[in-house]
């Protein structure tokens, strides 16, 4: 089995409008100067950092932005320019949720369940449709194209459009998948929130959780269901990957995530003979700094030598809490032997660590050859990638500028100018 990591390519028009609520990050960065052209480095640098530990690399690219289609949606009419002249008069938020980079983190952009695990023996991948917030809503239609591009080969892959409104469904953020150590029958595990948290919304309602696991086909008995804790909702976990990860055997999460985890830990311990539960205690680190810091926001990864690496952002490491238990897990002799630090602090002030940056697919060799290679990364392309970003990307955004008709044509041709760069034509993505 490959597992492919594929990293939203960051957007031209990266910026911090405070549009999420309950998401910590986003709120308190709200009005800030954004730095589209560094934050977009920052992921390629990440980007390059996982190939060179040997592992298989993606890229989906950023949404046309302003997204003048949703305006028009809206009522305003005319050309581009005056359409969003117009919604920028009537309604600036709407304007700042039409310039949102947010397709950047791709943890949300669908949930993938692998051939090894569905009924019909194909990789089966439901479009998320981020029915909680208006900016990422509009997401599902472009996300859907891409992924039908991606991945078009019926012989090894499905996509399924985004569930209806109002079943809300943010994508792979809160699924997780635990695989026996001898590779044996894997186990989904879907982590749902209920009602309101500390005024904050759940974005992933069960019953989306449970039509995606059955549009994918996957045996009911190795299919989990598990409720996020209030606690961690309130404090800012508007997604369960802000609070636990799961890779291979191991499931690496804090003590207050879920709201009954004996009651997950002793299906997972049932189901995976052999699991390892790493839970972290609140007296270690708190929901707080688990939060903050984005701890458990790493990327779990096996490594080509089997064993499993820890990509952490920067924040972790500048915390003495997190660096202090981190430093004695890898010396304990368990699973997670090493890690790695990556900066896209950039992403981080609106809420999106390295594991929200990326969707995972595993393939085997036959469908891994079947996927688009435009959508598979080397490291000359990344220099490509590169040329382009810094020609064409922001160098800042501050709030006023995301009424700038001057921004709103630099952003689409920057989009422009990298998808014809990967190979793309105009009306293709
Ligand atoms: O949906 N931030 C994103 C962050 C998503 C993180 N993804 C995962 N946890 N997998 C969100 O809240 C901020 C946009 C703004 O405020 O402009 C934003 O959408």
């Amino acid at each position: 089995m490959i597992e492919v990591n594929f990293d939203g390519i960051v957007g031209p028009t990266h910026n911090y409008a405070g549009l999420s609520l309950g998401n910590r990050a986003s709120s308190a960065n709200a009005g800030a100067v954004s730095a589209p052209r560094l934050a977009a480095l920052q992921g390629i640098t990440k980007m390059r950092r996982m190939m060179a530990m040997g592992l298989p690399q993606g890229i989906f690219l950023p949404h046309r932005r302003p997204n003048v289609g949703w305006l028009r949606t809206l009522g305003f009419d005319g050309s581009d320019s005056e359409v969003l002249a117009s919604a920028w008069r009537a309604d600036r938020a709407l304007v700042a949720n039409a310039m949102s980079a947010s397709a950047m983190w791709t943890a949300n952009a669908g949930t993938v369940s692998p051939a090894s695990d569905t009924r019909d023996g194909v990789c089966h991948i439901s479009v998320a449709n981020l029915s909680t917030m208006p900016h990422r809503a509009s997401e599902a239609a472009q996300t859907e194209r891409q992924l039908r591009l991606a991945f078009s080969d019926p012989r090894y892959f499905h996509v399924h459009a985004a569930l209806p409104s109002p079943f809300g469904d943010e994508g792979a953020a809160n699924f997780m998948r635990i695989v026996p150590p001898d590779h044996g029958g894997a186990v989904e595990i879907f982590v749902y929130g209920e009602g309101q948290a500390g005024g904050f919304p759940s974005r992933q309602h069960r019953t989306a959780s449970e039509a995606v696991a059955r549009r994918h086909g996957l045996d009911p008995l190795r299919t989990v269901m598990v409720r996020q804790s209030e606690a961690a909702i309130a404090a800012g976990a508007f997604h369960n990957d802000v609070v636990a990860v799961a890779n291979g055997h191991v499931l690496f999460a804090h003590a207050q995530a879920f709201a009954a985890p004996g009651d997950l830990y002793a299906k997972i311990e049932a189901l995976i003979p052999g699991a390892t539960i790493i839970e972290v205690p609140a007296a270690r680190v708190s929901l707080d700094t688990a939060i903050r810091t984005y701890l458990f926001n790493s990327q779990l990864v096996t490594m080509p030598d089997g064993g499993m690496t820890l990509v952490l952002p920067a924040e972790a490491r500048d915390n003495v809490d997190v660096w202090g238990w981190l430093s004695e897990l890898i010396t304990t002799g368990g699973p997670i032997t090493r890690l790695e630090i990556v900066d896209v602090r950039e992403s981080m002030r609106n809420g999106g660590g390295p594991a929200c940056l990326r969707l995972r697919v595993q393939v085997d060799a036959d469908a891994f050859a079947a996927i688009d290679r435009r959508f598979l990364l080397d490291e000359a392309i990344c220099d490509r990638i590169e040329t382009v970003i810094a020609a064409e990307w922001p160098e800042q955004i501050a709030p006023d500028d995301l009424g700038d008709p001057h921004l709103w044509e630099q952003c689409t041709r920057a989009r422009a100018e990298l998808t014809a760069a990967l190979g793309f034509s105009r009306d293709e993505i």
